[in-house]
């Protein structure tokens, strides 16, 4: 005999293994039954942190079993591994995602941010950028971070600098994420875990020492997590993702996902310009110009030239 089916949340997937929450806070470790898919993707776990679904707790075992999965306002996906055709979706029904950078220990590349903003962008969920640890930032640090911070405002993305270590920012950073579903993002080491903790203390996330980093695994799998917030609204971590590859991205619309470069392609002389060797691009006089930064447009070009899907 199962109960009546509930509604609820998942905030953790492990593969083939999920925790729901329902409506009263109360967690459910449920399995899926049947096949569930979604337009044309292989997906390694078809269900993800952040999905609303529907299940039926068993009464012998006191497990679930999801048998639907609503429709989905958005989610982020990446490559199972650089080559797989299988794909993992991180996380569904994101309001906004937070690029967790640093300058130093670890050094964020611009073009991680970039990967990130684009995911964002193609998804259409807003994304800030906040620069951790600026308590061990040197001069040139400083300088580095300002010129980042500058670039990317004048594209329209907010930032900020915290120092999760001295200073005490909890309190922008709770408002910043109350009632909302918040994607967290970052290389490892950037200290997205430590951000969660100084929020709400009593998860008490691991926190690993910088050192530890080097010894993992290269191929170890993780999952994100919702932490749910006292305050209203939930936090995705994601542990370990390097970042996101977007499969169902069509290539001769990646610039789209570049603001910058989007405004400037109005007026290239060819309206399918790609802006790489097109004559009256607009884009690379910008460029020249320094109006647009050449490290966004190497962005581009590597998102551009990776990307395996087949021109139009
Ligand atoms: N100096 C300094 N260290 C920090 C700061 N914030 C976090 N750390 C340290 O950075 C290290 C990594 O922090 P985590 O919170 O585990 O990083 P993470 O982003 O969750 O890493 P993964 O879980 O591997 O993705 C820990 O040793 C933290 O104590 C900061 O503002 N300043
Ligand atoms: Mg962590
Ligand atoms: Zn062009």
């Amino acid at each position: 005999m199962t109960e009546k089916r509930k509604k609820g949340l998942v905030i953790k997937s492990t593969g083939s293994r999920y925790k729901v929450s329902d409506e009263k806070g109360n967690i459910t470790d449920c399995v899926i039954k049947g096949k569930f898919r979604i337009k044309g993707i292989r997906t390694t776990s078809p269900v993800a942190a952040g999905d609303i679904v529907f299940f039926e707790k068993q009464e012998e075992t006191g497990t679930g079993i999801i048998t639907e999965i609503k429709e989905r306002k958005n989610y982020v996906i990446r490559k199972a591994t650089r080559l797989s055709k299988e794909s993992q979706i991180i996380a569904a029904n994101i309001d906004q995602l937070i690029i967790l950078a640093t300058i130093t220990e670890p050094e964020t590349h611009p073009e991680f941010i970039d990967r990130v903003l684009v995911t964002a962008e193609a998804y259409r969920i807003p994304a800030k950028i906040i620069f951790n640890k600026t308590d061990i930032y040197s001069k040139e640090h400083i300088y580095k971070r300002d010129y980042l911070v500058s670039v990317y405002k004048k594209i329209g993305y907010d930032s900020c600098s915290i120092s999760l270590l001295n200073d005490d920012h909890t309190g922008m950073l709770a408002e910043m994420v109350k009632n909302r579903v918040t994607l967290l993002t970052g290389n490892s080491g950037v200290g997205k875990s430590s951000l969660i903790n100084k929020i709400e203390p009593s998860y008490n996330i691991k926190v690993e020492d910088i050192s530890d980093y080097h010894r993992m695994g290269k191929h170890t799998t993780t999952f994100a997590e919702m932490y749910a917030l006292s305050g209203g609204g939930y936090i995705i971590d994601t542990p370990g993702i390097k970042g996101f590859g977007i499969i169902d991205m069509i290539k001769e619309e990646i610039y789209h996902f570049f603001p910058e470069i989007f405004r400037a392609s109005g007026k290239c002389r060819y309206y399918n310009c790609l802006h790489i060797n097109e004559p009256g691009c607009e884009v690379k006089r910008q460029l020249e110009k320094g109006e647009i930064e050449q490290f966004r447009y190497r962005s581009y070009l590597k998102i551009f030239k990776d990307n395996n899907s087949k021109y139009r």
